[in-house]
């Protein structure tokens, strides 16, 4: 797998796609990387496009040659850039579906980026893996088969595999690099596909809920990188619709909602949809992840019609399961409190999002339940 970090001045040749003849061309590097080869031998570890002045910031999906906008201008969040010192780049290729960088950052620990996105860092994973799964898996009873959508990095199967009501669980992950590049680098995480009842499909998610029993799951936990590139399916109503069939009555699903402070018509897009489509309840939800633009994450919970689902006040208390508190690793984020404080919403975000203005509204399900 692994193409080798330290490429010292190679690396200008991904920066600008020009090829430093090692003369005139050396023109071409930008003066802040100039500056920080000089100041600092060990910049020469840190070569990639993303990462400047030993600096990472996520910036555009793909890297445009084309384009000086590259940094500070991802579709998803213009205008900004997150970043985060880098000590040692130690995987950077390329799959069929995206760029993938690992590097070891100076206070989150290892960091994976997919296409220049930050997917996990080790210091914040938990917060993001632990909700969502245990939003959901705490809101039913005894769930017994459950579908992760995307979560190539094991992260969400290793949650999964608290509950030990769960008998099978099935993973639909696009791109088998992340897998192998999860359990090279990130072995807390990927532990999560040694759990016996883990059964792991490599491919295209619509197609696979296109072709999943009806009924079949109690849960489905969508945990995709944002709706740019592979992912973008993941946020329209058929992939909704096939879930909804996928699911039990009663049944749940928890996905990733992006950020309040960002991406509020997203926000409004995805209830609205999930509302005509999830005939039970639907609920927005939200923890801090301090790696993740703007710091925090959304979640939509929704369930089908059938059993009513209370995802505020859950049936299953995470301190009360068996096994799941004593796991051979500890819960660093979630706990029943966390669980119900998610639900509180901004008074901002009620305004911005009409489905949350009004939660005593009757007519819609606000905020929705
Ligand atoms: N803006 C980044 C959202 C990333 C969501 N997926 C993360 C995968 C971690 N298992």
């Amino acid at each position: 797998m692994g193409e080798d970090a330290g490429r010292g001045l190679e690396c200008q040749k991904t920066m600008d796609g020009k090829v430093s003849n090692g003369n005139s061309s050396e023109k071409a590097i930008p003066s802040c990387c100039l500056k920080a080869i000089a100041s600092d031998p060990e910049a020469e570890a840190i070569c990639h496009s993303t990462v400047v002045s030993g600096w990472f910031s996520e910036s555009q999906s793909r890297t445009d040659k084309a384009s000086k906008k590259a940094y500070f201008n991802n579709p998803m969040w213009p205008g900004e850039a997150h970043s985060l010192k880098v000590e040692s780049i130690l995987y950077k290729g390329k799959s069929e579906f995206q760029e993938i960088l690992v590097f070891e950052s100076s206070t989150y620990g290892k960091v994976l980026v997919l296409d220049g996105i930050i997917q996990l860092s080790e210091k914040d994973e938990c917060a993001y893996q632990e909700m969502i799964t245990h939003l959901p898996l705490c809101s039913i009873p005894s769930p017994k088969n459950v579908l992760v959508v995307g979560g190539g990095d094991g992260g969400v199967l290793r949650e999964v595999s608290r509950h030990s009501s769960v008998e099978h669980i099935d993973i639909c992950e696009i791109d088998k690099m992340v897998i192998d590049v999860s359990k090279k680098f990130f072995p807390e995480l990927a532990v999560g596909f040694e759990d016996p009842r883990v059964h792991l499909h490599v491919g295209d998610a619509t197609e696979f809920l296109r072709h999943a029993p009806e009924g079949k799951y109690d849960a489905v936990i969508v945990d995709s990188s944002d709706p740019v590139g592979p992912a973008q399916e993941l946020v329209e109503k058929p992939f909704f619709e096939t879930i909804a069939k996928a699911l039990r009555p009663g049944g749940v699903l928890c996905n990733m909602a992006e950020s309040m402070w960002l991406h509020t018509h997203l926000i409004e897009d995805m209830i609205s949809v999930c509302s005509q489509t999830f005939k039970g309840s639907v609920n927005y939800a939200w923890a801090s992840v301090p790696t993740y633009p703007s710091g925090v994450i959304g979640f939509l919970l929704c369930s089908t019609e059938g059993p009513p689902v209370d995802f505020k006040n859950p049936v299953n208390s995470i301190e009360k399961l068996e096994g799941a508190v004593k796991h051979k690793r500890e819960l660093r984020f979630y706990n029943s409190e966390m669980h119900s404080a998610a639900f509180a919403l901004p008074a901002f975000l009620r305004r911005e999002v009409s489905a949350l203005r009004d939660p005593s509204t009757p007519a819609r399900r606000n905020g929705l339940s």
